[in-house]
């Protein structure tokens, strides 16, 4: 099944604008520093799928956030993404040669580069957010910062990580590995939800059905993600496949078996769309985004 026209055409937009918008953010230079940058743009200007961009572009539509402001959050909230890819790739993690169908950062560049560029795009989300351009409010950039702070870190991404490489015993355990994932991948999806709906000073209900949202979404993404480890081809996927099972690592499929994982992915995401029935029509982006992760075609 491919994706709907519609989901289509909007990332193929967002993609467009948000390259323009990092591109601006990080521009090219003749100085000393000119290896790192064109290794953060490297970083950030391949075919990604821009998936966390749409998310924060249609959360903050849904309460008609101006469109400059989402672009700086949908730009900071990418470049953190891709600084994750770039150290999850390194030799001392994953050690991967392969993403987006192009050498990772350290085989392009080096791995000195490397960890450099990961380290310059993280502090730049910060940059981004804290800058009043993202927003006039101090207190709703204040709200923005704290919240990509704790999820970006030891309580976070960087836990979620350290939990995945330390081999921390997982066992058959699938609400530890739920919460792995939660912290390890699951986060940035909140932070994308949740930063359109800080912006859009959600009520308290709306930020609950949009939390709830993410919730679902961040691990049916993951599972998704886990069944194509095991289904999918490099061709397609333009990175290696087969890795988790080759490192003895626990997933959703090595505990719940394919169709266990592919059942389970169904339920979480007619849960996510549930959440998402109190926006109507308005979410309908978003509802087909979960379609497109539930029959993997994203
Ligand atoms: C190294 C601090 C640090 C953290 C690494 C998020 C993460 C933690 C590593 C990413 C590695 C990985 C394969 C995570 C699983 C989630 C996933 C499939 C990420 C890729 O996201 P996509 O598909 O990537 O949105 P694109 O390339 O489309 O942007």
């Amino acid at each position: 099944m491919s994706l709907s026209v519609n989901l289509a055409s909007r990332l193929s937009e967002v993609s467009v604008k948000v390259k323009a918008t990092l591109s601006a953010l990080i521009p090219e230079t003749m100085g000393p520093e000119q290896s790192l940058v064109n290794a953060m743009r490297y970083a950030v200007l391949g075919d990604g799928k821009f998936l966390r961009p749409l998310l924060v572009l249609e959360s903050g539509g849904l309460f008609d956030v101006d469109g400059s402001r989402l672009l700086r959050v949908a730009a900071a909230i990418e470049v953190v993404h891709c600084y994750s890819l770039v150290h999850d790739d390194l030799p001392c993690m994953d050690d991967d040669d392969l993403r987006r169908g192009q050498p990772t950062v350290h085989k392009k560049f080096d791995e000195a580069t490397a960890v450099l560029a990961g380290d310059a795009l993280l502090s730049l989300a910060f940059e981004i957010l804290s800058d009043a351009q993202t927003h006039f409010d101090p207190n709703v950039r204040i709200q923005l910062v704290s919240l990509l702070a704790r999820i970006a870190g030891a309580k976070g991404m960087v836990g979620g990580q350290m939990m995945d490489m330390s081999g921390f015993q997982l066992g058959n355990d699938i609400a530890a590995i739920s919460r792995m994932q939660r912290l390890k991948t699951g986060g940035l999806f909140g932070f994308a939800v949740e930063s359109g709906a800080i912006l859009g000073k959600a009520s308290e209900k709306l930020h609950h059905n949009l939390n709830s949202f993410a919730h679902d979404f961040g691990l049916a993404f993951q599972i998704a993600d886990d069944i194509l480890d095991v289904v999918g081809n490099v061709e397609t996927l333009g990175k290696a496949v087969g890795k988790d099972q080759s490192h003895g690592k626990a997933t959703f499929v090595s505990v719940m078996g394919l169709e266990g994982a592919k059942a389970h992915l169904s339920y979480l995401c007619s849960q996510a769309k549930e959440h998402l029935h109190v926006f109507g029509a308005r979410a309908d982006i978003l509802k087909a985004l979960v379609d497109s992760v539930e029959s993997r075609t994203i």
